[in-house]
């Protein structure tokens, strides 16, 4: 059969739409009793940040209650946050820290 009487002659593409790998926001949470400058040593060691944005973005947390410190595939973030959470516990420091899936 080759009824083409509803043929508009319109062609139409669908969109290969390119995938981005999901990226995963890294969070830390404030506390009270964690120590400022171990804060400042953690965003500066883990993070790559200078002291002067590593106690920017410590004061942020104390303030706001939490921040996001980076952004990263879903690995790096899980190793990040593994290497907080583990130099904050051998110090003996309540710190927290998380990730969540960005969007
Ligand atoms: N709130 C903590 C204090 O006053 C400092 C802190 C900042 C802790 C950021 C955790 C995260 N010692």
């Amino acid at each position: 059969q080759s009824d083409d009487s509803t043929d508009t002659g319109v062609l139409t593409k669908t969109k290969p739409k390119t995938q981005r790998p999901p990226r995963y926001k890294v969070l830390l949470l404030n506390d009270d009793y964690t120590p400022m400058e171990f804060v400042v040593l953690i965003l500066e060691r883990f993070f790559g940040m200078t002291h002067a944005e590593a106690f920017e973005i410590m004061l942020i947390v104390h303030k706001k209650g939490l921040a996001v410190v980076g952004v990263y595939s879903h690995e790096i973030a899980e190793t990040k946050v593994g290497q907080v959470m583990d130099f904050a516990r051998r110090q003996q420091h309540p710190l927290q820290c998380t990730m969540e899936k960005e969007e």
